[in-house]
């Protein structure tokens, strides 16, 4: 499963994998583009199969019913529906294109790189520890400048980054958008990536 979007912003491409090939992942994501931004929310719901596609469709849900909504709220909204439910950890990002900027909230391990060509560097945002679970729990956002020429990745624990410097080149990158890079390693594993260059 994958999509593909640009526009004169972004270019993005998203993957998700079942576990033994299955035909229901417990990650799932969503990723929405406009001409002022791009939203997108990568979850990986506890164990494997339906269950765990449960839980992670409520995040994609939540998203969906109101897709402007900030993005501490929408893990806040999903985590109150977790109750009952296995769980997941999920990551939200939101490029606002006029003003540069990426915010970003998450839980648990989601793996968030932003690969800064300018300076050769890579930014990692903040990650809170824990799982969408139902108990109570505050979010928060983090706001980052961004620059044109930069990269972002976000992945679930089904796959690894090998050596991530290596992303910081541009054709490298461009393998691993189509998950074409030798330094992707995938587990057998319900794995999920969104991978976007701003231009
Ligand atoms: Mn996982």
């Amino acid at each position: 499963m994958n999509t593909i979007g640009r526009n004169d912003f972004l270019h993005y491409t998203t993957m998700v994998s079942a576990k033994n090939n299955a035909l229901v992942s417990g990650d799932r994501l969503k990723a929405i583009l406009s001409d002022v931004d791009f939203t997108a929310v990568l979850v990986d719901g506890l164990g494997s199969g339906a269950g765990a596609n449960a839980s992670a469709s409520i995040v994609i849900e939540e998203l969906e019913k109101s897709p402007a909504i900030k993005l501490d709220s929408l893990l806040e909204k999903s985590n109150e529906r977790m109750i009952g439910m296995r769980g997941a950890v999920a990551a939200a990002i939101r490029i606002k294109f006029k003003r540069k900027i990426i915010e970003f909230s998450s839980i648990g391990n989601i793996s968030c790189y932003i690969f800064r060509q300018h300076s050769k560097k890579i930014i990692y945002p903040r990650q809170m520890m824990g799982y969408l679970s139902g108990s109570p729990k505050k979010f928060t956002v983090q706001a980052l400048e961004y620059q044109s020429g930069d990269f972002f990745f976000l992945h679930s624990d089904g796959l690894e980054i090998n050596e991530a410097k290596h992303l910081l080149n541009e054709e490298e990158f461009i393998r691993a958008q189509s998950a074409r890079s030798n330094y992707i390693i995938f587990h057998n594993d319900d794995a999920s990536f969104i991978a976007g260059r701003l231009f």
